[in-house]
């Protein structure tokens, strides 16, 4: 599940996920930015440790093109696992990126070669082998077509790559499920199921071949409504009692804040 705080990790370890997707779209908009490469890695990096010193769920980073080329990523690839992340996810497009899911938006990639070597610059630079390197390609989302995607899929799995999402904006999961039919690569894909939610988790397993689905973008879009319709009627009702009822309550937070425990840690040691 995709989280943009560690409020936002904390919930979804709370929902049952089993991993966080410290993604950069959320951060973005959390920054009330567009996701074009403007969020630094210092303020990414910072969420990341910041969401690991609170959930204990593994983090896949979301690092974009990795903030440069092959030397970047390598430098990122560091700071990000000394963060305590997991893995980190690649992507092949140019610095500065644009967005996925935008229609219309500009989406240049770069060539087979220089993303492979970044691809082998991550895997140099990680210092454990379990510390997953994700190759990302955005062919389908160029517009490219399914053979420039598991073209590029295969040479990125060729050159290491732990595992490869393949990332689409078509309204049905058509693009996707043929993608991984013709998987041949090896390594086991990630999906982004956003702009199709009619691909089931269940439908997932059937297909095979997919080792991971990231759920990209949930956390923030929940987010918006709720704040916005709160806001809007308390700024409407000139009172709070129509929405207090509905949103969490001061406990509730104590509990994420974990004030039991800190009040007992005052009660102990504070003279
Ligand atoms: C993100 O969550 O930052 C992603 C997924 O990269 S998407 O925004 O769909 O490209
Ligand atoms: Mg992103």
């Amino acid at each position: 599940m995709a989280a943009h705080s560690p409020l936002s990790a904390i919930l979804a370890a709370e929902a049952g996920f089993d991993a966080i997707w410290a993604s950069g779209f959320e951060l973005s908009a959390l920054y009330g930015l567009a996701d074009v490469s403007l969020i630094s890695m210092s303020d990414h990096l910072a969420m990341v440790r910041a969401m690991a010193s609170r959930c204990d769920l593994p983090i896949v980073a979301d690092i974009d093109t990795g903030f440069g080329n092959a030397v970047n990523v390598m430098h990122a690839v560091r700071e990000y696992e000394r963060a305590g992340a997991s893995a980190v996810v690649i992507e092949d497009k140019h610095f500065p990126k644009v967005t996925s899911l935008r229609d219309g938006a500009r989406q240049d990639l770069v060539s087979i070669q220089e993303f492979q070597g970044k691809i082998e610059a991550a895997i140099d630079a990680r210092s454990n082998r379990e510390f997953l390197i994700i190759a990302r390609t955005e062919a389908l989302i160029a517009g490219l077509g399914n053979d420039e995607a598991l073209r590029r899929a295969r040479a990125y799995a060729s050159a290491g790559a732990d595992m490869v999402l393949v990332h689409s904006k078509q309204k049905t999961p058509i693009e996707i499920e043929r993608f991984a039919a013709d998987w041949d690569g090896g390594a086991p894909l990630v999906v982004v199921p956003t702009a199709y939610p009619q691909l089931t988790e269940a439908r997932i397993k059937e297909i095979g071949r997919i080792g991971m689905v990231i759920y990209g973008n949930h956390g923030i879009r929940a987010t918006i409504k709720a704040m916005r319709d709160v806001f809007a009627q308390i700024a409407h009702d000139g009172h709070s009692m129509g929405v207090d009822a509905s949103i969490a309550t001061v406990e509730d937070v104590f509990a994420i804040q974990e004030m039991d425990r800190i009040n007992a840690d005052e009660r102990r040691f504070v003279r």
